[in-house]
């Protein structure tokens, strides 16, 4: 307890990444390192810096599409093509309904020079490191979790044991700065513990009603493209309200967006073709 009257002390554990330091242990130990992008965001969840990473060690990247069931097929086979045509060995799979693991194998199959192979699971958090050892494995075994921090999410790296030639080691997430301040919030902390979940749950809802008009109104069954309006109505709708002046307690909603989001149920995609218009922009 604090003193004289204070408020208890709660303590509140800070979520553990992967420091570059010991990924670089992990990459050490591995012989393919799959890197996992969000299929709704590949380019904002993919990290360059680990990339080139990987690279400079001489150990073989495949990027790994992950939750492809999220977008049309199409798309998955765009984002394919898209990093295929940089260079990369890229494939596309749904890890949770153990779909795309065929593909996956066979990747890691042509890529590896030698048995046994070792492969380290990298990327982001939440973009789906643990499902896919399970997937792989055929049955739940690393511990996996829906929204960051949340019980079950990976804090260490741990070996795992595939078949009779494939390792494979688990790892945490990896939060680099290049991954753009939306997602370095809402996937680098639990929402809980966001001081201000409000700014990025704005931001997401931009984003998600960008490329996808009606995600709101089908997630929430509200008719509202004011971001702040929507966190409003949620908070109004669920009965979330400030005891001192019963005002709509839109932090809560914030949160929830974010959750939901992670849970697919705020769903939304980018298409391949807007990153390659922004990115002949930018040149
Ligand atoms: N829709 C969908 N959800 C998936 C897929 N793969 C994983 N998920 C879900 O995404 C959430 C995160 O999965 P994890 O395997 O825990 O992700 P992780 O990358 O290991 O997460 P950290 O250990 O926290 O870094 C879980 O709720 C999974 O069920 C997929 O292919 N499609
Ligand atoms: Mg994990």
């Amino acid at each position: 307890m604090s003193g004289r009257g204070g408020r208890p002390k709660t303590t509140v554990k800070p979520m553990i990444l992967a420091s570059w330091r010991s990924l670089i242990w992990v990459l050490r130990r591995a012989d393919i390192v799959l890197e996992v992008v969000d299929a709704r965001d590949p380019m904002s969840t993919r990290s360059r810096r680990l990339e080139r990473l990987v690279h400079s060690m001489g150990k073989e990247l495949i990027i790994v599409i992950n939750k492809s069931d999220l977008v049309p097929r199409d798309v998955a086979e765009k984002w394919k093509k898209l990093f295929e045509d940089r260079g990369f060995r890229a494939v596309y799979i749904a890890a949770r309904d153990h779909k795309g693991t065929r593909r996956l194998r066979v990747a890691i199959r042509e890529a590896a020079s030698s048995f046994p192979a070792v492969v380290a699971v990298t990327g982001f958090p939440k973009t789906g490191k643990s499902s896919i050892i399970n997937a792989l494995k055929g049955r739940h075994s690393a511990s996996t979790s829906p929204i960051p921090g949340s019980p079950g999410y990976t804090t260490h790296a741990q070996l795992y044991r595939i078949g009779e030639n494939l390792y494979m080691i688990d790892t945490p997430g990896v939060i680099p700065i290049e991954g753009g301040p939306l997602e370095a919030i809402i996937r680098g902390y639990p929402p809980e513990q966001l001081k201000d979940p409000v700014r990025p749950a704005v931001m997401l809802l931009e984003k998600a009603l960008r490329y996808n008009p009606r995600c709101v109104e089908n997630a929430y069954g509200i008719k509202e493209r004011d971001p702040y309006k929507i966190l409003e109505l949620i908070a109004i709708k669920r009965g979330w309200r400030y005891k001192s002046d019963g005002e709509p307690l839109i932090e809560e909603a914030a949160r929830t967006v974010i959750r939901d989001y992670h849970r697919g149920k705020l769903l939304f995609y980018v298409p391949p073709e807007e990153y390659l218009l922004s990115a002949s922009r930018r040149r």
